[in-house]
């Protein structure tokens, strides 16, 4: 039986139930999990919002706004894609893997480059190139380091009060940052270290809510490689940049391997400079994994 409509958010699992936060008190309790709830919604995901019957068994699960499968996280405002300068160095390829999947679940994703203290003046040049093109096709970005308190500053203004989760390699500082954000949050946090990674040491395991502002904020599990979980058509319509000339395609199921201009925008777009024409690599490189995967023919 529903004892009220109180809203709960699920915001750690525990072996025994979870972590739920009384959406109007903020306060934290336990709560159980009821088999015909499981099998009948599928898995609860964190962030899920729940009610409770009047023995804290989780009785309802209110549906999704969005999700995203990597990290496995529910309702969220926004994602923090990290991606360190240096240690290790930042690859194109793996953010914008990382921001097509984003925007395939309709969640605003946030570009946050990491330990550019590591950077040297050489390596600077190029670098900004890159954040000049994400900005350049609508995207936020922000740079931060552990060693200048300030570069968190206007991340912070834009993030708080918003429920937002960050998604990374491991090693890239995202329990780090977000521990900068708030003595609260304690978040574990690991090192750059591969032997350590394979030992599995201080890394991060699960995906874990904390309260932040008036919102909240998720840690989560590190991850590069994935395979994705959508089509050709879906890759070519998300692709990071290519939407605001989606439209000039002759035909809706354009995937923009055409060098003709009349009939494609985007090939076209795409071969102006040097940046361009490495995002375009990209997203050929990030096709042809589809081909192989054999759910998608
Ligand atoms: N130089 C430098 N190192 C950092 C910075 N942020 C994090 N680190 C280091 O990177 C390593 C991994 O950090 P961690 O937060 O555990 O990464 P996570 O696996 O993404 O959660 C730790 O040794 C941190 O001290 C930074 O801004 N500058
Ligand atoms: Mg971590
Ligand atoms: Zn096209």
């Amino acid at each position: 039986m529903i004892q009220s409509d109180t809203l709960y958010k699920i915001v750690d699992s525990l072996s025994d139930g979870y972590v739920v936060c009384n959406l109007d008190t903020k306060e934290t309790t336990l709560a159980k999990i009821r088999k015909s709830v499981v099998y009948k919604k599928g898995n609860i995901l964190i962030g899920d919002i729940v009610t409770l019957d009047d023995q804290n068994n989780i009785n309802d699960v209110v549906e999704r706004k969005n999700f995203l499968l990597r990290p496995r996280i529910a309702n969220i405002d926004s994602v923090l894609i990290l991606m360190s300068v240096k240690e290790p160095n930042y690859s194109t390829y793996l953010i914008d893997k990382f921001l097509l999947t984003v925007n395939v679940s309709n969640v605003e994703p946030i570009v946050v480059f990491t330990k550019i203290d590591l950077l040297t003046c050489d390596e600077e040049q190029n670098f900004k190139k890159q954040v000049e093109y994400y900005e350049s096709i609508g995207y936020k970005v922000f740079l931060t380091s552990n060693k200048n308190e300030h570069s968190k500053e206007e991340l912070i203004k834009y993030i708080k009060n918003k429920t937002i989760c960050v998604m990374g390699q491991t090693g890239v500082g995202k329990s780090s940052l977000l521990n900068t954000f708030s003595n609260d949050l304690n978040f574990t946090e690991g090192s750059y270290d591969m032997k350590n990674l394979n030992r599995g040491k201080h890394i991060t395991k699960k995906v874990i809510f904390r309260k932040f502002f008036d919102g909240f904020i998720a840690d989560t599990p590190g991850f590069s490689s994935f395979e994705l979980e959508f089509d050709k058509q879906t890759i070519a319509t998300n692709f990071p940049g290519f939407h605001k000339y989606l439209h000039y395609c002759k035909f809706r199921d354009c995937l923009h391997l055409t060098c003709d201009a009349k009939i494609c925008k985007i090939k076209d777009e795409f071969s102006k400079d040097e940046i361009y024409k490495l995002h375009y690599e990209n997203y050929l490189k990030i096709l042809s994994e589809v081909k192989e995967n054999k759910k998608w023919k």
